[in-house]
Order: C-alpha cells, then structure tokens, then sequence
C-alpha cells in the first residue's frame, strides 16, 4: 500500500518530471529526475533496490537492469521467474528473459532451462555474439559454454504445485493466472509475476530487462511476449523504453513495447502511451480477453513515468531521485 508521504513525495516527482520535460524541450539539460528505475509489480522493490546500487553510484542503466533482474530470478519464493519459477505442462521450467541498451543493442534467450539468470544470458548474447536471439538447447549450450552452472530450477514447491495443476490438467492463461493469484494470495503473497525493468542512469541513458518463467503449465516450447524485443520489451534512447506483463500472446500480437515507444515518440506521456496500447488491444480482442490481464509500464527520457493495465490490479514499484520507494497502482480499462 502506498502511504500519503510516499503518495505526495510521487506526486511532486511527478510534477518534478513535468517540469523537467518542458524544460528539456527548451533544450536545457537534465539532473533532478535522474536517475530512476521502475519495475512490474510491487514486490519488485527488491529488485529496484539492487539496480539502485549501481544506478546511485552513477553506474549504467544497463548495469543496474540486469543486476535488478536478478533478484527475483533467484528467489524460489518468485513463482513466475527463474529459479522457482512453475514448470511448464510436462514439468520442465523453461525460462525467457532479454535485455536492451541505450544504443539499441540487445539480446533474448528463449525457452532455456537450468540456468538460473537467463537475464545474464541474454546480456552475453548481445555483447559476445552477432545474434540477438538464442533459444532452447542452444541456449543452454551457449550460456554451459561461457561458464553457467547447469541447476535445478524445480523447487519441491512449484513441483507440487505442478502436480496439483495435473490432476485437471486444464489449461487457459486467463485461468491459470487467477488460479495463482489466488494461490498467492491465500498464503498471504503479495500479487508477483514476470519483472520487467527499466532504468534511466545519471547519464540520460536508459535500458530495460525482462524476465520470466512464462506461463504456468504452458505447452513444452511456448514463448510468451517477455524475451520478444518490442514486444515485451523495448528502449529508444531518443524517447523512452516500455515494457510489459500479463498474457504474452496479447501482447505479441500488437507489439506492445513498441508500440507504447511510438506512441510516446509521437507526444503521448508514458501513462498515456501504455494506456494506448491496452485500448488497441481491447478493441482488437474484445470479447476473448476479459478475464485475461495485460498491464504496461514505461518511462520517457525526461523521466516522467506511468502504467496502464486492462484490468484492475496492476501494481508497479519505483525508485525515483530521491532514492526512495514509491509503489503505484495502475489505472486500467475495464
Ligand atoms: C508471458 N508475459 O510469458 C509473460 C507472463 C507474464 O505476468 O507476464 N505474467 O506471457
């Protein structure tokens, strides 16, 4: 829950950020909004707090994605990424992450199994091949070969879980997610799923990383929206970067991240932009997504923020200038 310090410390950032745009479009420079990272979910304030690390000793946004990612990839605890992550209907944990930087550079890997940082993974990607994309075994056999540990990602709970799944062994993506909700929320969890994260360092530069399990039970070799440059995520130093959580297959089909970008780059506010794109793809899907949740945070270079979901729910965590927390709700279509 947001408090009111936090809510009025958000309030004035945000009006902070305002400011700072127009005063960027009068061509004067930029301090105050920066630096700052926002990430799906609320319980990613974790992970904003070890991206933090680097971004307040002024290090690069880049740095501060992959090492914020991280976090919940390593947490057992974290059902919807890395280690932990629920398995896929055959029971392997497959893993989709990619990373992007100011330069337009990037890297993905798809459907790896047994390594727990596919974010790393997909960085090594991008800086040590001329690839952007690696997927399943080629992946493991690229990330074996530069030193990953090949691990066990099924932890005992996930693994009952996975067997509880089995015995309906039904399987719809709008269902599945509000069986987990539910799950988490009966053991008294917050609401967590795939992090995506986007930082803009002391520099002005921004990048983002995404990482997810995918959905739960999925077919053995589906690939949700998360590894997908402009879908699940993208960044373009010269407006902004986006990046997404909730049905994959949604999200794919009208390149969200991008599109959100664009949106931006043609005058939109991040709020707005994402709120653009949950509209597009409600008006495309209306009547098969309903019970489905899509939400979009992003961040333009002047540093204002916003979040956009199709449903009520959507919480997303920030650390803005300030070096505190803030964690918002985000406003929704339907
Ligand atoms: C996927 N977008 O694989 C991911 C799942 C997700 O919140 O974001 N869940 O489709």
């Amino acid at each position: 829950m947001i408090n009111r310090r936090k809510f009025l410390r958000h309030s004035l950032c945000a009006a902070g950020a305002t400011l700072l745009a127009a005063e960027l479009r009068a061509g004067i420079p930029l301090a105050a909004a920066r630096p700052l990272v926002i990430s799906t979910w609320a319980p990613n304030v974790k992970a904003n707090a070890a991206a933090w690390e680097i971004l307040a000793k002024g290090g690069k946004a880049l740095d501060a994605v992959e090492k914020g990612v991280m976090v919940p990839e390593a947490d057992p605890e974290d059902t919807s990424v890395g280690y932990g992550g629920l398995p896929d209907r055959d029971g392997r944990v497959t893993l989709d992450a990619c990373i992007m930087d100011e330069k337009g550079n990037c890297g993905s890997v798809m459907c790896l199994e047994h390594i727990v940082h596919p974010v790393q993974v997909a960085r090594l990607v991008m800086e040590k091949t001329p690839h952007v994309v690696l997927v399943g075994d080629g992946a493991l056999q690229f990330a074996l070969a530069n030193g990953f540990k090949k691990e066990n990602l099924l932890t005992a709970s996930s693994e009952k879980i996975w067997k509880e799944w089995l015995r309906t062994s039904k399987y719809d993506p709008g269902d599945t997610m509000k069986y987990m909700k539910e799950k988490r929320s009966a053991g008294g969890k917050d609401n967590h799923d795939t992090i995506g994260m986007l930082a803009l360092d002391a520099m002005g530069n921004i990048s983002g990383a995404c990482s997810t399990s995918g959905m739960a039970f999925k077919l053995h070799g589906r690939v949700g929206d998360s590894p997908i440059i402009g879908a699940g995520l993208f960044v373009d130093n010269e407006v902004g970067a986006a990046t997404a959580t909730g049905v994959g297959e949604e999200v794919i089909r009208i390149c969200g991240a991008h599109t959100v970008v664009e949106a931006m780059r043609y005058g939109k506010s991040p709020k707005e932009a994402c709120k653009l794109a949950v509209e597009r793809m409600y008006k495309l899907r209306k009547g098969s997504i309903e019970d489905k949740q899509i939400g979009f945070i992003a961040v333009n270079i002047a540093g204002e923020t916003g979040a956009y979901s199709l449903k009520e729910g959507f919480t997303y965590a920030c650390r803005f200038s300030d070096g505190l927390d803030v964690v918002r709700s985000a406003d929704y279509l339907i």
